[in-house]
């Protein structure tokens, strides 16, 4: 069976999970720490969560972790079957987690662990953050989900980056961000209602 090794509060852990309730896959959930420890760098080489392990061996990186349960079971999948569009929803993905989450994350020791982050950062991470909502809004289709007509891992990186990033952007610059974003608001609705989501949710 499938371990799943990292901690709940984690936004990409809870992302890892629901993917692995929306596959219908079993797995196991172990309580793991983000640490520099030997044990957790062997399973993560960067300490970081969620990771995996299947018959002893180990993979970190969600979108990994996306490829190889995609790969193992093509069921319910999670990318569109034309090439294309294929593309598209990992072309989304991309600037989700590179141009957004990313980017939010710099100030996550201030926004959520009682840290202190400079004022150059919240200056340059509230620029980029607009430059980054910019550039996903404009590939974002949401009609109905992130990527067009089916549910993709798109709408699952849409889910749990933009709850931590708006949470992010209200903490540190008092800003609704998704409000100048109602397609991806309205989204963001609809997916909270997925039944793989509200179980995530509810075992926090
Ligand atoms: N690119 C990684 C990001 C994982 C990540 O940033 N995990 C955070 C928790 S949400 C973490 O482990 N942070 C602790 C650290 O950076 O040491 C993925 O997609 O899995």
């Amino acid at each position: 069976m499938i371990k799943l090794y990292g901690l709940k509060m984690s936004n990409y852990y809870s992302l890892t999970k629901a993917l692995l309730i929306e596959k219908g896959l079993e797995f196991e959930e172990v309580k793991a720490p983000p640490t520099q420890k030997e044990d957790n760098l062997a399973r993560s080489p960067m300490g970081k969560m969620p990771s995996i392990e299947v018959d002893g061996q180990y993979m970190s990186e969600s979108l990994a972790i996306a490829l190889y349960l995609e790969k193992l079971n093509p069921e319910n999948s999670m990318f569109p079957a034309d090439p294309f569009q294929a593309g598209k929803v990992m072309e989304l993905i991309c600037h989700i987690k590179l141009d957004t989450e990313l980017v939010a994350r710099r100030c996550i020791a201030e926004a959520f662990f009682g840290g202190k982050v400079s004022d150059e950062t919240k200056e340059s991470t509230d620029k980029d953050l607009q430059r980054g909502m910019q550039a996903v809004d404009q590939l974002m289709v949401c009609a109905p989900y992130a990527a067009g007509d089916t549910f993709t891992l798109a709408d699952l990186y849409t889910f749990y980056s933009f709850g931590f990033i708006s949470g992010t952007a209200q903490k540190m610059f008092d800003k609704d961000i998704l409000a100048d974003y109602p397609k991806i608001q309205e989204l963001m609705s609809k997916l909270a209602e997925r039944p793989a989501m509200q179980r995530v949710a509810a075992e926090q």
